[in-house]
């Protein structure tokens, strides 16, 4: 047994708990080793005597013994941190347990007991933001995954399936609303300025999903009826005086209950629905049973401080989490490796709730752009693991892009194959069988499979086997005859070496250059490492329009020429397929120029040119609204562009892209001053033209600023002045704050004085700056790193400075400086909260695909963490995996 698999000796000591810091070498948790539970808890009681500072905790669990289960007389309870105050069975008090690592062990003689614990938490002092802690003068709750063992000692696994009931007392004046998971089913005041309130939820759940909130805040109420007619009390609580910051987000969520009931047939099942809004969270939302929890950023819009963006994020996300209630509620994980089950589904649900609200071809093109900025360097880099993982160390390092993107990709591949209409039977299906259960992957393929009557086998591969699969595309033509050859490479990963072929639904179509037409789309699925496709009836050879729709989440080599690209972003009619087509045609051409090739300068003139024929068509073309324009006027981004080659150099890649920015700016910069005049006079509003108006506006911006600075400058500082939304506001500055002109640091203060205290604005004020094009960025960060409002505490915050910085221009800075910045960041935040200060690991892991100057810089700073004594298990786990 090696030392990374070896148990802790058990102890009685109860001191022993607290000193239980992670282990160097923390052990490896694997999917093959997965058992069932020894012991259910059918229901649990929980009481709570509130205060930041301390809170004491009473449990009472009624444990029965699983028949399923290995008959241990062992009862394994996971503590996190705890020491117990006291333990009872059967209501009498016993010294007769032990402590093993973290957890508390009892053991039991019959078949079912009561076990009785209490113990003492100080949520003040939790600055990890998971269990029990305070915010604002607030107390809340984050469980998912391994939170509830921060609060009592239970068995924390997500097929253990519990009743709960809840009473919490605490002072009236600190915490007038007390809420919990399910229903109020008792309230009351004591004569010592104290209340109480109980709750029931009756719906069994795993500890993950159990909520609680004490805080002084105030609601916007509503309701909604749902399809059998009853009527659920809808309330958003947020802190008084951003209830009129909460419309948005209350109209997501009745459209998302509605949508819910048409599309996928799931009504919902509680008669309250609770949003509670917290500043300080880890994450986006959490899903909590009927009291879902909030980052205040997916919550507060109103036209003054929130983007287009953030509007669409809230509306994401309010979705995302009240579609959790089906999927990832009624329907649990048996274990985390199964995390894509609910998480993979529950994004699929959100994307296409998403598109049905609004343009669905630019939301299906955002999605695609987000994958591939976040989940195609991951999946080709040290971190790389299937969605369905076969082992981690700490699950927090699993809420990945590969876990919720590319797991949602896989399920929308078998709706393509399947149909939509057989999709939602198979979805009833997979509903009704696992309804009330802990399930895995598997149930779920095999209720698609059931359900739409399909054979998934080789399918199931997406599951199993990690890496983005290449398909290289060739087209030949020849007696009429038009045939495409199909040949699929997956890449190794980490533990990965040898890769089977996967099943790839491609949609396709054949244009007819001179009609502009094609004569019907189709799927091909490719099956084998290589298969060739006939298409008969072509005089001449057509123009391949492949992966329409981005059906499968691959990489297309297709080869195409300029002139077929050109020919494509100007007629396909599907919006992504034209989007792609000029994504390929700038991809090809910054690829040839920073692969350091053969490329003359002639070379360079004529993808320009071929480049700013496309561009010039898109801004003029009268058939596209604004919404599609902005994504097509949008430059493929630098992480993507460096993922195109197997060593790339950052700083060449940055110059030749803006180098053709600057070109295009410049040569269509009366086109685009003219773009700007016109989508200026639109009014604000949140309809779709409007947004459009914004969106290019600052599209026009984006390219003037690099090819005339100053007839930019001049602008955006009109647009800052003139902006009545924040949507303006922001692009302006966002401009401005790039350029080397005084009316940066006029606009940026006027910004700052103007928002002072509303966290959210303040927030994009740090992440313009640290993620702007501006020479000296990383002085820029430095500075704000010590600014007053800069604080390491709020996650909103940190992500806001650093991640904006980790953007490839600053951070690959000359002689490391930007790698050395994020590694003290990671250090520094590792101590108080380990989950944020993990997912700044990724951006130095990239090291073995960065030219070899600044690799071994970034490979330096990672192993300076990994030195460091007392990482946390999930700094250590990404940083040994990123040097591994
Ligand atoms: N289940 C949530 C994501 C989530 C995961 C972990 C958290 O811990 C801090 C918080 C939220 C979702 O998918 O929205
Ligand atoms: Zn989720």
């Amino acid at each position: 047994m090696d030392i990374a698999s070896r148990p802790a000796d058990p102890v009685t000591n109860p001191e022993a708990a607290d000193a239980a810091t992670p282990p160097q070498a923390p052990a490896t948790i694997r999917r093959e080793d997965y058992q069932p539970p020894a012991w259910l808890v059918p229901e649990t009681a929980l009481h709570f005597t509130l205060g930041l500072d301390r809170t004491q905790v009473r449990s009472a669990l009624q444990v029965r013994r699983n028949p399923a289960g290995d008959g241990s007389e062992t009862l394994r309870l996971n503590g996190d941190g705890l020491v117990p105050a006291g333990v009872w069975i059967d209501g009498e008090e016993t010294a007769e347990w032990t402590i093993d690592g973290s957890d508390l062990l009892l053991t039991l003689p019959g078949d079912a007991h009561e076990i009785g614990i209490a113990t003492d938490i100080a949520p003040s002092a939790n600055t990890q933001l998971m269990g029990l802690y305070a915010s604002n003068g607030m107390l809340c709750t984050q469980c998912e995954a391994e939170g509830f063992r921060r609060i009592t000692f239970f068995p924390d696994r997500p097929d253990v399936l519990s009743v709960y009931s809840v009473r919490m007392a605490g002072d009236k004046a600190a915490f007038p609303v007390l809420l919990s998971n399910g229903n109020c089913t008792a309230s009351g005041d004591n004569a010592d300025g104290t209340h109480w309130a109980e709750w029931h939820d009756p719906w069994p759940k795993p500890s993950y999903l159990f909520a609680l909130v004490a805080g002084d805040l105030v609601a916007n109420h509503d309701s909604f009826t749902t399809m059998s007619g009853r009527q659920v009390d809808l309330n958003i609580w947020v802190r008084d005086g951003d209830q009129d910051r909460t419309h948005h987000a209350m109209q997501a969520l009745k459209d998302s209950m509605k949508w819910d009931e048409e599309v996928f047939g799931r009504e919902y099942d509680l008669d309250l629905f609770n949003i509670v809004a917290v500043a300080d969270f880890n994450m986006g939302a959490m899903e909590n049973k009927g009291l879902n929890v909030f980052n205040t950023r997916y919550i507060l819009a109103d036209p003054d401080t929130a983007t287009d963006m953030d509007y669409d994020g809230i509306e994401g996300v309010v979705a995302h989490e009240y579609f959790h209630n089906w999927s990832g509620n009624r329907v649990t994980c048996r274990d985390w490796f199964q995390l894509s089950l609910k998480e993979g589904f529950t994004v699929l649900r959100d994307q296409l709730f998403s598109q049905d609200m609004g343009s669905a071809a630019v939301k299906r093109i955002e999605d695609v752009r987000v994958l591939r900025a976040a989940q195609f360097p991951e999946d080709s880099g040290p971190l790389a693991h299937p969605i369905r993982p076969d082992s981690y160390q700490e699950i927090s390092n699993f809420y990945t892009a590969t876990v919720y993107n590319k797991g949602a990709e896989v399920i929308r591949m078998m709706r393509t194959m399947v149909g939509a209409e057989r999709f939602r039977k198979a979805t009833d299906l997979y509903f009704d069988r696992h309804d009330g259960q802990a399930a895995t992957c598997e149930d779920f393929v095999k209720a698609i499979e059931d359900g739409a009557g399909a054979d998934l086998g080789q399918f199931r591969l997406w599951y199993a086997q990690a890496g983005t699969p290449r398909v290289e595309a060739r087209l030949s033509h020849a007696d009429g005859v038009a045939t495409l050859t199909l040949r699929q490479t997956v890449p190794p990963t980490p533990g990965q070496a040898d890769k089977q072929a996967m099943v790839i639904p491609l949609r396709l179509a054949l244009f007819d250059r001179s009609t502009g037409q094609h004569r019907g789309e189709e799927l091909v699925i490719l099956h084998e490492p290589q298969a060739e496709f006939s298409f008969a009836g072509f005089a001449t050879r057509p123009v391949l329009s492949l992966n329409r729709g981005f059906s499968a989440p691959v990489a297309i080599d297709a080869d195409q020429s300029n002139a077929d690209l050109v020919f494509l972003a100007a007629h396909d009619d599907d919006p992504f397929a034209r989007y792609e087509a000029m994504q390929q045609l700038v991809v090809q051409h910054l690829i040839a120029l920073v692969s350091g090739g053969t490329l003359c300068a002639a070379d360079r003139d004529a993808g320009r040119e071929a480049i700013g024929q496309a561009l010039a068509a898109v801004i003029d073309d009268p058939a596209l609204d604004d919404l599609m324009r902005g994504e097509l006027m949008i430059l493929p981004g630098e992480t993507y562009l460096g993922e195109q080659l197997l060593v790339a150099d950052p700083a060449v890649i940055h110059a030749e892209r803006e180098g053709l920015k600057a070109w295009l700016g410049a040569q269509l910069k009366d086109r685009l001053v003219a773009l700007h005049h016109r989508a200026s006079s639109v009014p604000y509003s949140l309809a779709a033209a409007a947004r459009g108006a914004r969106k290019i506006k600052t599209q026009a911006l984006v390219y003037l600023a690099a090819g005339v600075p100053d007839v930019a400058a001049q602008l955006a500082a009109q647009q800052f002045d003139d902006a009545d939304n924040m949507t303006d506001r922001q692009g302006a500055l966002m401009v401005l704050a790039g350029l080397d002109t005084p009316l940066r640091e006029v606009k940026l203060a006027a910004f700052h004085q103007r928002y002072a205290g509303n966290a959210l604005v303040i927030d994009k004020w740090f992440s313009l700056q640290a993620g702007s094009l501006h020479p000296r960025v990383v002085d820029h960060v430095r500075a704000l790193s010590q600014h007053p409002d800069f604080t390491l505490s709020n996650p909103n915050r940190v992500r806001a400075l650093y991640m904006a910085f980790t953007a490839p221009h600053a951070f690959h800075a000359d002689g490391g400086v930007g790698y050395r910045m994020i590694a003290d960041l990671i250090l520094a935040l590792d101590p108080i909260n380990p989950q944020t200060a993990a997912r700044f690991v990724a951006s130095l892991g990239r090291w073995r695909r960065i030219e070899p100057v600044r690799s071994a810089l970034m490979r330096a700073e990672l192993e300076r963490i990994a030195a460091a004594p007392g990482l946390s298990k999930d700094t250590f786990e990404q940083v040994s995996k990123s040097l591994g």
